[in-house]
Formats: C-alpha cells, sequence, structure tokens
C-alpha cells in the first residue's frame, strides 16, 4: 500500500459548518430531526463527533447570528476542549426584512449601511473567535425587469465591500461567494464567477472567490472554474455539497462523485491539500432528512475519497498523451484513477491514527444520536 497517499490523507483537512447539525428543511417545510443541535455549543460539540471518527476536521463554520453567544471566549474554549477551531465567519444578509430590496446594494442609506454594519461586526466576531476567513454570499437581486440598474447596484456593491474590505486586518480573507438566482430570481448582483472575480480584483489580492458547487446553472464545468482562478491566485475556497436540480444542498458526493474527483484533480495542480496553504475547503449542506452527524461524516468521507482519487492521476503518463493529441487514452488515464477503490487505503489510514476504520458505521453504534435524542429532545 502507498504509504505517501496514507500521509496525504490523513494531513488532509476540512470545515464542517455549524448550520449542517440543526433542523433545515426547505421553504416548504423544517424536519425535525431527534436530538438535532439546537445552540451553537450544541453545534461544536456535534462537530467534534464527526472529528473524533474520522480525525479530519480543521474548523467549524459559523453563521451569525444564528451562532451568537454571549461570549466568543467561552464558545472558542469550549471548541478548544474539544480540539476543534472556529473557522470561516459567514454574515447573514438574507433574513432581515430590511433587506427585501438589498442590503449592501440598498438605494436606502440607512439600510446599506444597516447591512455594512452587520458585516463589521462579524470582522469583530473574527477578531473574538481568532478566525481569518470571512466568507460572504449576497442574496440581492430582483425578481423582475426594470426593477433594479444593475449599473448603479453594482457600483453601490463596490462601495460596501470596500468599506468592508478595509475593515479587515492584513492576515484576514474575504471570500465572495456567487450563485446565479435565488432568492432574487431575474437578476443576482454576484451571478457568477466572473462577477466575483472582477469584485475581488477590484478591492485587492486578500479577497478571493470561493465557490459553492450548488451555484451553477447544470451542466456548468466546475473544474474549469477552479483552474482559471487558481492560475490566477483568486481561489479563496469552497462550499462543497451536493445537487441533482438547483442548490439543493445534499451530502457531498451524493450525486456528482466525479465532478468531485475532476475538480481535486485540478486543485492538486496548484495545491498540497494536504498543508496549511490552500483555499478553505468548507462543507456547506443542510441535510434536511437525514440525521446531521452521519450526514456530515458521509461529506467528510466523499471529500477523503475524492481527494484519494486525485492523487492517483497519473500525471506523466497524461501529459505525454495529451502532446500526442491522444483523447482516448487520456481519456483513459482520468478514468483509471477515478475507478480505483481507493477506500483500502483510507481505512488503513485511519487505522494507524487509531481510528475505527469504519467511521460512519462505528459513530452509529456509539449510542450517540440515542443519548441526545434524549438529553435535548
Ligand atoms: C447560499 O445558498 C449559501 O450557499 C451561502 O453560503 C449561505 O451562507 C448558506 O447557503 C446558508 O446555508
Ligand atoms: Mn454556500
Amino acid at each position: 500500500m502507498r504509504n505517501d497517499l496514507k500521509e496525504k490523507v490523513k494531513n488532509f483537512k476540512v470545515e464542517v459548518p455549524s448550520w449542517g447539525f440543526s433542523d433545515s428543511g426547505t421553504r416548504f417545510h423544517v424536519f425535525q430531526i431527534p436530538g438535532a443541535a439546537r445552540n451553537a455549543f450544541e453545534r461544536i460539540e456535534d462537530a467534534a463527533q464527526v472529528d473524533k471518527y474520522t480525525k479530519a476536521v480543521s474548523a467549524v463554520a459559523i453563521h451569525i447570528p444564528w451562532d451568537r453567544v454571549d461570549n466568543w471566549k467561552d464558545l472558542v474554549r469550549f471548541a478548544r476542549d474539544k480540539g476543534l477551531k472556529l473557522g470561516a465567519v459567514n454574515p447573514n444578509l438574507f433574513q432581515d426584512e430590511d433587506y427585501k430590496f438589498g442590503s449592501l446594494t440598498n438605494l436606502d442609506d440607512k439600510k446599506r449601511a444597516k447591512a455594512i454594519d452587520h458585516v463589521l461586526e462579524c470582522i469583530d466576531i473574527m477578531r473574538s473567535v481568532e478566525s481569518k476567513v470571512l466568507s460572504l454570499w449576497l442574496p440581492d437581486g430582483t425578481d423582475y425587469p426594470g426593477q433594479g440598474d444593475f449599473a448603479k447596484r453594482q457600483s453601490l456593491l463596490i462601495d460596501s465591500l470596500k468599506k468592508i474590505y478595509s475593515a479587515m486586518a492584513n492576515d484576514m480573507t474575504l471570500l465572495i461567494e456567487y450563485k446565479f438566482f435565488e432568492p432574487a430570481f431575474y437578476h443576482t448582483d454576484t451571478a457568477d464567477w466572473g462577477i466575483a472575480y472582477a469584485l475581488s480584483k477590484d478591492l485587492g489580492d486578500r479577497a478571493k472567490v470561493i465557490i459553492d458547487l450548488g451555484h451553477h446553472a447544470q451542466g456548468t464545468n466546475i473544474e474549469y472554474i477552479v483552474s482559471i482562478l487558481s492560475s490566477r491566485a483568486k481561489l479563496g475556497g469552497f462550499h462543497f455539497n451536493s445537487r441533482k436540480y438547483a442548490d439543493d444542498d445534499l451530502t457531498v458526493g451524493s450525486v456528482n462523485l466525479y465532478e468531485l474527483f475532476l475538480i481535486f484533480v485540478e486543485l492538486n495542480k496548484f495545491f498540497d491539500l494536504s498543508s496549511d496553504k490552500k483555499p478553505a475547503l468548507v462543507i456547506d449542506q443542510s441535510a434536511a432528512m437525514k440525521p446531521k452527524i452521519q450526514a456530515t461524516i458521509q461529506s467528510v468521507e466523499a471529500l477523503q475519497i475524492a481527494y484519494l482519487k486525485s492523487l492517483l492521476v497519473d500525471t506523466k503518463a497524461l501529459e505525454t498523451a495529451q502532446l500526442k493529441n491522444d483523447i482516448v487514452l487520456s481519456e483513459e488515464i482520468i478514468k483509471d484513477a477515478f475507478l480505483t477503490d481507493v477506500r483500502p487505503i483510507l481505512k488503513q489510514s485511519r487505522e494507524e491514527i487509531g481510528l475505527d476504520p469504519d467511521a460512519l458505521g462505528a459513530f452509529r453504534k456509539s449510542g450517540y444520536e440515542e443519548s441526545m435524542a434524549l438529553k435535548r429532545g
């Protein structure tokens, strides 16, 4: 068995979302999962379970105000005692009546200032929780032709972002997340990677683009976006999830394992994902029907598997085949890596660090879910 691969996967860590551990749903209904976490402390407690069985969690991303607590130091200490850190801080500009016609793009100076202030508060929270990443998704957009002036909104957005960017410390990174529709259905102010790229260029080196796998039109070649942004030093991170139809927020790799693998193939050309110098790798899912911790373990494992498979690509042979324009062989080399079963490597790497090789099975047997259902209701 290849020891280098085992070492790579042992050092491959991802961030899990606090919001992935609480009840979630769709605009139709929010389902209640027995024992699901009810507050920030419980969400961290559950994230620690994922880490206990995988040793692959780098940090827990938080969402404000969902994770707001009275004393941030208490939350940091609580996380640290469980071997975790707090990760990316996500402002929330989508659940306030004042933002009906826009947050950072609102024509009303007071409402725009309120949105900017919320993000500035998140930067203060970053200082308190020792986070270096501000992950900003902007829901702003319009529903009907004529509703808004694209250019005016864009210039308001740039002004707002400049205020935010200048409040951030030199070692903080601003990640701009794009999404082509929803909640707005006619136009979205940060609809795609091109707009997010342009905004990040306007701001400076500490502003980058974050790719959420659910935020593209069907059929978009995401791995190509990964390559373009990476080669221009503008890929800042990922929101990993899976989708079938829209922004479905399904567990990672459940529908798109080949796409996920191809994304990692591109990433490996620019980053050592087993090191600290890499984009923020964050899961963004809300598995509405599934038990939350199990769903997150599944996602972590899907990422580990896609990563391991991507490391198997014979890059030398691929380069030679590409030089000869041998399309068939090139594709076979890629598929050969994808079709290799890497689970034995993952299992052995787990055993070597004292884990149960079957992380999901071990968690399911642990009784944690049953005890939380009793305790939390
Ligand atoms: C928006 O759909 C999004 O992907 C953003 O990242 C939000 O912060 C997150 O979902 C909320 O679940
Ligand atoms: Mn997202």
